[in-house]
């Protein structure tokens, strides 16, 4: 199975991707998976890495609107157009607005939108700010992502993004282990990163990179702990590997 499958997703789709742990590796293994049939583009509320171009070549609007058939004529050959608004230094891509992404998912041409809409400095967990994540209106699917390799680590800079944020809304000591408890009291806390939700939304959570855990028991023990009214499904995954999907734990 693939992450496509995975989420079920249907033609019409809006997918952000918040959280930490693979958001960019996610998003372009569902980009590549998605069939060819369908128009996908993709973009970003915040930054990413400029994406190899042949397969996404990046259109950017330098603050101006996106014309429909520019990025047409990329879907047309079947290319998948990266939509930003201007390029950073270190080869990174800066992401659009919040008006500008309302207008693509306007567009009845294309079907899926992925989008990356949080940064969490390339740790597999992150604490949220006022600002942030900076979730487009319009998102249909939320993904959530979890590095799990964060379980068993210490609460401190090196494997979580905003550490003292984790801490204060975990009741967790700074460089206490981090246990699924920790992951799930996190995510589920209503000023955490779900305190946003857009209402039509539907909510998943990715615990990617359980390659790096010794036994699946903690991950497992993390899925439980998430499922309930507002997390329906819980995505086991492994995103480098060649078959992604561990296991999918959804609510009884
Ligand atoms: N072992 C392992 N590594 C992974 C997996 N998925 C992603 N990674 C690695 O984890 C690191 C972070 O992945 P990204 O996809 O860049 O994560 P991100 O959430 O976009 O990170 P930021 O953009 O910094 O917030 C990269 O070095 C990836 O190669 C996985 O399933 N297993
Ligand atoms: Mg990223």
């Amino acid at each position: 199975m693939n992450v496509f499958s995975a989420l079920d997703l249907s033609p019409r789709e809006i997918i952000s991707f918040v959280g930490g742990g693979g958001k960019t590796t996610l998003m372009f293994r569902l980009a590549d998976e998605i069939p060819r049939h369908y128009n996908v583009v993709i973009t970003t509320t915040t930054k990413i890495l400029v994406p190899p171009t042949d397969k996404y070549p990046v259109l950017l609007t330098e603050d101006h609107r996106f014309e429909p058939d520019q990025v047409k004529r990329f879907l047309d050959i079947g290319r998948t157009p990266t939509l930003a608004s201007r390029l950073l230094p270190g080869n990174k891509l800066q992401g659009i607005s919040l008006e500008q992404f309302a207008d693509i998912a306007g567009w009845q041409h294309i079907d899926f939108i992925l989008a990356e809409a949080d940064g969490a400095k390339n740790r597999p967990l992150k604490g949220h700010l006022e600002y942030e994540p900076v979730i487009p209106p319009s998102t249909t699917v939320l993904v959530i992502v979890v590095g799990a390799d964060v379980i068993g680590q210490r609460l401190d800079s090196e494997y979580v993004h905003r550490s003292e944020v984790v801490a204060a809304l975990t009741g967790s000591t700074p460089g206490a282990v981090i246990h699924p408890e920790t992951i799930a009291r996190l995510i589920l806390h209503p000023r955490g990163i779900m305190r946003l939700l857009p209402s039509q939304t539907k909510t998943v959570v990715i615990l990617n990179k359980v390659d790096c855990l010794p036994s699946t028991d903690q991950a497992y023990q993390t899925a439980h702990l998430l499922l309930g009214n507002k997390i329906n499904k819980v995505i086991l995954c492994s995103a480098i590997s060649e078959s992604p999907i561990i296991d999918i734990i959804t609510r009884k």
